[in-house]
């Protein structure tokens, strides 16, 4: 049975307007209708006010009223008032004060609703009305008709900017500059090739120093004629482009490429598969997550994000970051290729694309198997073989938090987890399957970790040890070790829970007993009562 139309009167610019839509319309819908009876253009803000002047929902939900009790909306147009905002989009902290007033008002307004009910109400509006106007949302598919800001201020569902401002850029890029111009100790090289190497003690316009220092060390700085201001354009251009969010950021970046980095040294891998294809690997790390959202390829399918479309549902982050990495490249002050010819610059292209898209975990199966069928009579000068190891090795890298020190991988574990529960708090708002491991009612750091250890990353490790036993002590050895502490530590947590359950069963007879025996007395008091009453 369909819903009967409700009518809503509302005046805008103080002129009589009207709505008509069925409570069972989409929320998006019944938004548009507002908008287009008030003109409103998407990249503006409908509020609308009851007769108290509170703000209210506009939702299916809305109450109907008369002629005579009209509702006022007010469109509120973004204020891009400085050069930056006009550049890059909604004046945030203006939207934020305004976001601060909604909830109040709201609070007020709906005095007799469960708290629960408008707190989720606030929490949505609030997160609709933050996200409203911010491009890279279509991505989250959250407003299909967002504005199309070029380069708009992006942000994280928490409020965090998505991408840094440009006081922040230009004071690393100033430091990197600076920085790059000091010569490093031998030690901070060596210890640079280290997988126990610790990102968190490094900030970020050193760690862009120690990527240049990679290219020079590898000798591809001279081999490949690249020049060091290019090479330092490229490296902050990728910095600019990796996003703000918990775990997919620049640090991940730059852990991914100084493993890789760690095994090129460990295996000698230029020897054995050439300059260009290590530095093919090296590259192909620090590129390999360029702008991504916070939100994995589930979320983009099944949320129908721009991205999803653009790729056809095909590993379409691992697509992005791939595309964004030759933006940046062709751009001539960037281009780190431009001096070693049409030949392998396609060549490095090619090898660029093929590794990272491996590393879209949904392959993760296949790419291993491949190369477990090839590795045992690996050859070199195979280019299907060598693009099978190139593959393993990235894939190897990007996963390889738990192969360093404990003290260097926990902090990275729960970036990944707040990361994923905000992708699954998300889909939960949007009725969006949920996936397990994104789930924080479900999922638990320890547990989640001893599946993946077991099943996904010890396999894949052991296969690349095989083929160089070096990498069992430096990589290996520390994954069995995180398998154990994180076993121990579900063994620890659920002897915890059994004993809470019998303290509480205990507790539970204590006082089943103590009732018991009080009956008892009772009864026998009773007893004795009524014997005396009896014998009277
Ligand atoms: C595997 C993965 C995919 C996307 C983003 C991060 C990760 N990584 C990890 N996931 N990278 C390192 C780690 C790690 O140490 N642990 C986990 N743990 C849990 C949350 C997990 O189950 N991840 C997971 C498993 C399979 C999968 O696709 C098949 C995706 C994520
Ligand atoms: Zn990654």
């Amino acid at each position: 049975m369909t819903d009967k139309v409700k009518v809503i009167y509302f005046t805008v610019d103080g002129k009589p307007e009207q709505a008509e839509f069925r409570s069972d319309f989409p929320a998006d819908d019944v938004k548009d209708c507002f908008r287009s009876a008030s003109e409103a253009g998407p990249n503006d803000i409908l509020k609308l006010y009851n007769q108290k002047g509170s703000i209210i929902n506009i939702s299916p939900k809305l109450e109907e009223n008369g002629p005579d009790s009209r509702y006022r909306l007010e469109v509120v147009a973004t204020n891009c008032d400085t050069a930056i905002a006009k550049r890059l989009g909604v004046d945030m902290s203006g939207l934020e004060a305004r976001l601060q007033e909604l909830e109040t008002k709201v609070k007020v307004e709906n005095g007799d609703t469960p708290s629960v009910v408008y707190d989720l109400r606030n929490k949505v509006e609030c997160f609709r009305e933050k996200l409203e106007g911010v491009e890279h949302l279509s991505w989250l598919g959250l407003f299909k008709d967002l504005v199309r800001y070029k380069g708009s201020k992006h942000f994280y569902q928490n409020g965090t900017y998505l991408k840094a401002s440009e006081a922040d850029l230009k004071r690393v890029w100033e430091k990197f500059k600076k920085m790059s111009n000091v010569q490093l100790t031998t030690e901070v090289r060596e210890y640079l090739r280290q997988p126990s190497f610790d990102n968190w003690q490094w900030e970020d316009a050193e760690m862009l120093v120690l990527l240049q220092q990679m290219y020079i060390d590898l000798d591809f700085v001279s081999k490949f004629h690249i020049e060091i201001p290019v090479l330092q354009t490229f490296l902050f251009e990728v910095y600019k482009h990796y996003n703000n969010v918990p775990f997919h950021n620049f640090k991940h970046c730059f852990c991914v490429c100084q493993m890789m980095y760690g095994i090129s040294w460990l295996t000698d891998l230029c020897s054995l598969i050439g300059d260009i294809d290590v530095m093919i690997m090296i590259t192909a790390t620090i590129c390999h997550d360029l702008d991504h959202p916070g939100y994995n390829n589930a979320y983009q399918v099944n949320a129908k994000t721009e991205l999803a479309l653009r790729y056809n549902d095909i590993s379409p982050l691992e697509n992005h970051h791939c595309a964004v990495a030759f933006e940046i490249l062709e751009k001539p002050h960037c281009n780190i290729f431009k001096n070693i010819g049409p030949e392998r610059y396609k060549r490095v292209r090619e090898g660029m694309i093929k590794t990272i898209l491996a590393t879209d975990m949904a392959r993760h199966n296949e790419i291993l198997s491949e190369f477990k069928s090839i590795r045992d009579n690996i050859d070199y000068s195979n280019k299907k073989h060598k693009d099978l190891l190139m593959m393993i090795c990235i894939k190897v890298s990007d996963i390889s938090n738990e192969a360093r020190p404990m003290d260097v991988s926990d902090p990275w574990i729960d970036c990944l987890l707040t990361e994923f529960f905000n992708q699954g708090d998300i889909e939960k708002l949007q009725g969006l399957p949920v996936a397990p491991f994104m789930d924080r009612e479900k999922t638990t750091k320890p547990s989640s970790q001893v599946g993946f250890i077991g099943f996904v990353l010890l396999p894949l490790f052991e296969t690349l040890a095989a083929l160089f036993p070096v990498l069992d002590e430096h990589i290996v050895e520390p994954v069995r070790k995180a398998l154990k502490y994180y076993t121990d530590m579900v063994k620890a947590l659920e002897e915890e829970k059994k004993r809470k359950e019998e303290r509480q069963e205990n507790g539970e007879n204590m006082v089943k007993n103590g009732e018991a025996t009080k009956m008892r007395k009772l009864s026998q008091t009773n007893g004795s009562v009524t014997s005396q009453v009896e014998a009277k």
